[in-house]
């Protein structure tokens, strides 16, 4: 039987010194119970605990580890840069290597800006939605998260939704008054609303495939409808991409559904582990950003060079021939013998999927909202997590977030996975 005394013990000082002993509230298992296991290494797809305990891992660092964990190449490239100097707070090559590959990769990005994270990313792309527009009001969707910054923490997804938080203490209601939230999906409602605030809605934000309630794709003609929306009321559409920029395919989403945004938003994949995201999109636009324009976003560590290092070997990596369809494969492959032991079984679930993201909700309908996912029954996934945690695989701690499968899970990890998850839906049936 797995121990995790050291975990525990670590975990217990860890919340003497930082709330909730963590450096983000989804880390601390508050929607699922238990002991959060502190991490040793991780390797290919695995990660081992501090008490030396395995596990298949779906997490992947919630998205950026698409290569596994500790692939050599994007070590060998960290330690080389950092052997260079960590930090110049000056221009290096591996900057504008960086951009030129995200500028020909993305079809929306003609230019970019690297900044350390993708609420970085968010909060930037925001202001230069209202700075170039003039307007103040912002419409995201119920269930969407992009990022902390305060005008998105209102009815956000992820750690956000997984704590029950309704939004945040302070966000000033003078702030969290200009964001509207509508059901994702519902493209009447926001034609609805562009109308109510006619002239007033600097931008739309969207994850163009949410991650954050949960995978929930979109339904056909919602990128496209709010595309055309956009284009009629003058605001700018923003895909955030942070999940899905080089996840779903290499161009991210705006490739797969051939919609293209104004602005982009990206992170995780593109700093192969190391803080890294990015905002771009029309030149019009971005050429309003200090210094080429007014509008000012700074960072000491903006395209860091380790960081940067550690994503162009991870992007150039991904880049070669096969890889989505690779990705493509493993992806359908997990959600379809998903499907067929939970039918087994007699278990009631619906898997969305976008390539090689996907969530296991443990619900009968569909789940094409925040609402629809919402119905899940949390405690039967609770007892599902810890359940798997106990056969050695490690899922996101929330109903409300994705399961990712990156280039090192071999079909011989899917294969015990889905073993894994069919003995602990048969000891779960009735219950
Ligand atoms: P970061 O600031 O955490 O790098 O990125 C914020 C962000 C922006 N946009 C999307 C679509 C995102 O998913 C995220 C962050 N994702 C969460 C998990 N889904 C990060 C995990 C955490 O908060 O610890």
């Amino acid at each position: 039987m797995p121990t995790f005394g050291n975990s525990q013990r670590w975990f217990q000082a860890a919340g003497q010194l930082m709330p909730g002993g963590v450096n983000s509230p989804v880390r601390a298992w508050g929607a699922v119970g238990g002991s959060p296991r502190l991490i040793a290494r991780g390797e290919g797809p695995r990660i081992y605990d501090v008490d030396g305990n395995a596990y298949l891992d779906y997490v992947g660092s919630w998205g950026p580890l698409i290569l596994g964990h500790a692939h050599p190449q994007v070590v060998a490239a960290v330690q080389e840069a950092a052997a260079r100097g960590t930090s110049f707070g000056a221009s290096t090559p591996g900057e504008v290597e960086l951009a030129q590959i995200l500028v020909e990769a993305v079809p929306g990005l003609e230019m970019v800006r690297l900044v350390s994270s993708g609420t970085e990313a968010c909060m930037s792309a925001l202001r230069l939605a209202r700075g170039a527009t003039g307007r103040g009001r912002v419409i995201k969707f119920d269930g969407g998260y992009h990022g902390h910054a305060d005008s998105f923490l209102v009815a956000a997804g992820s750690g956000v939704l997984t704590q029950g938080i309704p939004g945040s203490p302070g966000v000033p209601p003078e702030i969290a008054g200009l964001t509207i939230s509508l059901p994702y999906n519902d493209l009447e409602g926001v034609a609805r609303s562009l109308k109510q605030y006619s002239g007033e809605v600097a931008a739309i934000f969207v994850e163009p495939v949410a991650g954050n309630m949960g995978v929930v794709p979109p339904e056909d003609g919602f990128l496209e409808g709010l595309r055309r929306l956009c284009d009629q009321e003058g605001c700018l559409l923003v895909f955030d991409e942070v999940i899905t920029g080089f996840r779903v395919a290499w161009g991210g989403a705006q490739a797969l559904y051939g919609v293209r945004p104004d602005l982009t938003c990206l992170g995780k994949i593109m700093g192969g582990g190391l803080p890294v995201g990015a905002y771009g999109g029309r030149k019009d636009l971005m050429a309003q950003m200090a210094p080429a324009g007014p509008i000012y976003q700074a960072g000491t560590l903006s395209g860091n060079p380790v960081a940067v290092a550690a994503g162009l070997t991870t992007l150039r990596a991904l880049n070669q021939p096969g890889t989505y369809e690779s990705l493509e494969e493993k992806g359908s492959w997990l959600a379809r013998e998903l499907a067929g032991a939970a039918g087994r079984r007699g278990v009631p679930v619906t898997i969305n999927r976008v390539g090689s993201m996907l969530t296991v909700f443990c619900t009968t309908g569909p789940v094409t909202s925040l609402e629809e996912a919402k119905a899940a029954d949390l405690g039967r996934f609770s007892r599902f997590f810890q359940g798997l945690l106990a056969e050695g695989v490690y899922l996101p701690p929330s109903q409300f977030e994705a399961w990712f499968v990156s280039t090192a899970h071999r079909q011989e990890d899917l294969e015990s996975t889905v073993a894994a998850v069919e003995r602990v839906w048969a000891g779960m049936v009735g219950h």
